[in-house]
């Protein structure tokens, strides 16, 4: 009995998958749900999910582009323009918006101002809201599996989030393109470019660009702060003006979207970011439940991203042999 209940398992998170690469809302609604369930019955069958949906490769089709900047800068705004133009050009559009986990919102409102400003009906867009759940600073550890759903099912997967601290940096490490937008007149993300915090971005963008002499002036002053090249390398780092109120600059940014996409992929970084990304995502969470001194155990943090790299990409069972590694170390931690 126990054999084919198993087999049921298996069998539903396959079709599970096939309809999520089919882009079928209720599928990809319940795969997103699965990862969401932390009960340790929901773990075998997330693990096989995205076994299923990466592959060996873990590289799927999609674009994964990361919005972030300070609160009211126009995210969600400009977000929904550029859902307009994709749309338009034919590409299928899947969004996580992380919100901050404020006791007055929920932690739904970032998610829910983007829909507002889009179509309902439109079947190729998808949406998803999730809480950072008290992660402060940083970016709760679903949000990698769920990019990896979304990336199965969408042409573009758009991460949107609040930048604050860790939170950019995370975003930047999960994403091909990290887009950094600014607004106009405030000074904050020049002192954290001339500070090199903001190393993050691949393309920076001056949202509101309606307001005038004051965002032309930012524009400059960030490509002025800029350093010539990317540290990723093979990519200079623009400095765009958009307005998501009157529509200006949305073609030109999907477009650098685009190029940054094409650089990556001619210069062949795409499959090694990501194997990086999903090593940082494992190291992370290790750290998160063992604490520095598990990592150190395990080799250090270099070791462990080092031998992750160098297996095939299995997100789960990858985070779970190193578990099962340091529980064998020490019989107090459950496997
Ligand atoms: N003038 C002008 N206002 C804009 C532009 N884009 C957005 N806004 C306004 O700025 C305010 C905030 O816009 P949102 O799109 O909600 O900004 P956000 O960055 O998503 O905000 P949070 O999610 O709260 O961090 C709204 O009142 C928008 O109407 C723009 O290009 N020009
Ligand atoms: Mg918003």
């Amino acid at each position: 009995m126990i054999l084919s209940s198993q087999s049921d398992d298996s069998r539903q998170v396959d079709e599970l998958a096939a309809g999520v690469q089919r882009g079928e809302r209720r599928a990809l609604a319940e795969a997103l749900n699965l990862l969401d369930d932390r009960r340790d019955s929901s773990r075998a069958r997330s693990a096989e999910l995205v076994h299923l949906l990466q592959g060996d490769t873990l590289a799927p089709g999609a674009h994964m582009i990361g919005m972030t900047g300070p609160p009211g800068v126009g995210k969600s705004s400009l977000g929904a323009c550029l859902i307009t133009e994709w749309r338009r050009r034919g590409l299928t559009v899947g969004v996580l918006a992380v919100d901050p986990s404020s006791p007055l919102s929920g932690g739904a409102l970032l998610g829910d101002r983007l829909r507002l400003h889009s179509n309902p009906d439109d079947r190729g867009v998808f949406f998803r809201s999730l809480s950072s759940r008290g992660h402060y600073g940083g970016l709760s550890a679903e949000v990698w599996p769920m990019c990896q759903v979304m990336a199965s099912a969408f042409d573009i997967v758009m991460i949107e989030t609040v930048g604050v601290g860790q939170r950019e940096i995370d975003i930047s490490r999960m994403c091909d393109t990290t887009c950094v937008i600014a607004q106009p007149g405030s000074g904050d993300s020049i002192q954290s470019l001339k500070a090199g915090i903001l190393e993050v971005p691949h393309i920076l963008v001056v949202n509101k660009a309606d307001m005038g002499a004051m965002a032309t002036r930012t524009a400059s002053e960030l490509a002025g702060a800029l350093t010539s090249e990317h540290p990723d390398g093979a990519w200079r780092v623009p400095v765009l003006s958009t307005s998501a109120t009157q529509g200006s600059g949305i073609s030109e940014l999907v477009d650098c979207l685009e190029a940054h996409f094409q650089t990556l992929l001619q210069n062949k970084l795409l499959k090694h970011r990501r194997r990086g990304y999903q090593a940082y995502w494992i190291v992370n969470r290790l750290q998160e439940e063992f604490g520095a001194h598990g990592v150190e155990r395990l080799g250090g943090e270099a070791a462990i991203v080092e031998q992750i790299q160098s297996e095939i990409p299995d997100l789960y069972r990858q985070y779970d042999a190193l578990r099962r590694q340091l529980a064998d170390r020490s019989p107090t931690i459950k496997s």
